[in-house]
Order: C-alpha cells, then structure tokens, then sequence
C-alpha cells in the first residue's frame, strides 16, 4: 500500500527535436508517443509502464512536476486525507488529464515543487517481454539506460531567515507519504541545520533526494544501469554525442551510486550510475555527513566541492 515508486518526470525543454534527440540517442529511450500540445512521451527499454518521461516545449529548462506511483487507486484518498491533515492542499485530476494514465492527485511540497501521484499507467511491458526474458533487448542504443531512478529537488534554504525548505519536504515526505530518510548533510552550529536528504520507499538509497540552495529547482533526474563499465561507456557516448559533461565518471561517497553527470540541450542535469548501493531498509540507522567531510560525501574520491555543481540547476 502507498507510494511503489517514481513514476515519470515532466520536463520544459527549449527545442524539443534536440531533447528527443539527446533522450533517444544519448540516453537510449523510446519515444513512445506526441500528443496534439506537442508534448513527447518517452520509456526507457527495462520499464513497463507506458512512459517515465514528458518533454514539454516551453522558453525555458526546468521541472514542471515529478508524479509517483502508487499501488491502488484507494492510495491516493488516504493519501489525500493524509497531506490534507498535514497541511497540503490537493486536488484530484481526472483521468486522461496525461495520455493513457488514471486520475492523479495533485499538490505542491513545501519547497514548491509540484508533485503528482498515480494508480494506473498503460501497461506496454519492457522490451524483453515476461516470457523467457533475454537480459537486454537487441535494439539498445546509446548508454541503454535501464529505468528512470530518482530525482533530486534543490530547495530554498536561507538560515538567516529560518527558511529551510530541506528540512520541510523531508518530513512531509516521510510523515504524510511514508518515506525513510537514508542520509542526510548535517551543517552550521553543532551540526544543527539539515542542508541535504535522501529518502527511499523502495530498498535502494533513494528514491527522491532535496538539496539546500538559494531557490527552488530541479538539480537532476537520474536513470539507472547495471554496472561501473555502463556508467564508463555511457560517458563515451556523450564524448561522441559532443554532450556537455557536468562530471566525468566518479563515485558519490552518499549513496555509493557510481555516477556521471551531464546536461541536456536545455541545461537540465541528467545522471546516469550504476550501483544499488546497499539495501535500504526502514529500519537502517541514517547516515550523517558533516559540513567539514561534505566534499566526500558528494565526490568520494577528491572529497573536492565542486561549487557549480550544486550552484548551476534549472
Ligand atoms: C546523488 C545521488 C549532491 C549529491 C548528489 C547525489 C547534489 O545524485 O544519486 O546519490 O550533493
Ligand atoms: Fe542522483
């Protein structure tokens, strides 16, 4: 009962014929419909809902909402009371509002992000089917990614002003959606001020994570392979694409994911990794990182901040 896990990503694009492109080649998804907007629809191979991605024309980058699945159509009116009771407005969109998905319910976070929740999805099965499976489908292009993994939301965070926007969504997120935080980034005075979450509702690290920054956005949407040589090649692909390499191939110390990350034509930051990192569990103590060890945390090798990285997001 209650959230499976992410469901899609709606993203503004600048020029939609090169993100599909850049989706499609780079990355290795399917387009698997348009609609009369002019807004694309697209699945990765090793998914079997009808899509996990919108691409969504518009004059700037950035995220229009991040939807979850649920496991019955029920969910969502408990989950409805409970955002309510936890003081959250929402409201129901009906059925077909998105091509081929059921009623969604609707809200924003405390940061602001919109997030919607689901039941149902068309079901079109991965492209190795259910019967006797190959353990990849022959028509793999670019890095082949598997599934689209996790998000992570920056989220105004401004101490002088009491606004943390962090330690808000983490506790909405597990007190009215039931979430487990896995780790967190302890900064300021005595380690007092939460600047960083991951949480999970599924057993890997995290299935949606918030970043303390100066304003709202979205920082990346990550998709999932197999393995540390995936996350190699999928780095060659985007040499070979002349795609804009955020950070070349390392390994994030928070998570353990082995990572890469890049932007689309838009500037929207992707990452592709490897690794399920460990087994989260409910009841799995949460990791702290402090301030003065944060550089590890990010990049586990340098331990270096890299500021543009948690400064340039759309
Ligand atoms: C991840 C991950 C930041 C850390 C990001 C970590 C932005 O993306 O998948 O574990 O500080
Ligand atoms: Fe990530």
């Amino acid at each position: 009962m209650g959230i499976l896990r992410i469901g899609h990503a709606s993203l503004k694009v600048m020029d939609l014929a090169a993100a599909q492109q850049h989706y499609e080649k780079v990355l290795g998804l399917k387009t698997v419909m348009k609609d009369k907007a002019g807004n694309a629809y697209l699945k990765c191979w090793d998914e079997w809902d009808k899509f996990s991605l919108i691409l969504t024309p518009s004059d700037q980058a950035g995220l229009n909402h991040l939807a979850y699945k649920v496991e019955k159509d029920e969910d969502l009116d408990t989950l409805q009371q409970r955002i309510e009771q936890w003081g959250v407005k929402t409201q129901f969109l009906p059925e077909g509002t998105l091509p081929s998905t059921g009623r969604m319910l609707q809200f924003n976070l405390p940061s602001g992000h919109e997030m919607r929740l689901y039941a149902h999805k068309e079901y079109v099965g991965t492209d190795v089917g259910t019967t006797n499976p190959d353990p990849w489908p022959d028509d793999i292009r670019g890095s082949g990614v598997h599934w689209l993994d996790h998000a992570l939301l920056m989220c105004e965070l401004n101490p002088a002003e009491g606004i943390n926007k962090v330690e808000e969504n983490t506790r909405f997120m597990k007190e009215a959606l039931d979430f487990f935080l896995t780790e967190q980034v302890m900064v300021g005075p005595e380690g007092s001020i939460q600047a960083a979450t991951w949480l999970a509702r599924t057993t890997t690290p995290h299935d949606i994570a918030f970043v303390g920054g100066p304003r709202c956005g979205l920082h990346h949407i990550a998709f999932f392979l197999d393995s540390w040589n995936d996350v190699l090649k999928s780095a060659d692909v985007m040499a070979k694409n002349k795609v804009r390499i955020d950070v070349a191939p390392t390994r994030h110390g928070i998570t353990r994911g082995e990572t890469i990350y890049f932007f689309d034509p838009s500037g929207n930051r992707n990452e592709t990794f490897a690794g399920l990192g460990y087994l989260a569990q409910r009841d799995r103590p949460v990791t702290t990182w402090t301030e003065d060890r944060l550089g590890s945390g990010i990049f586990y090798h340098t331990g270096d901040l890299v500021p543009s990285f948690t400064e340039v997001y759309t």
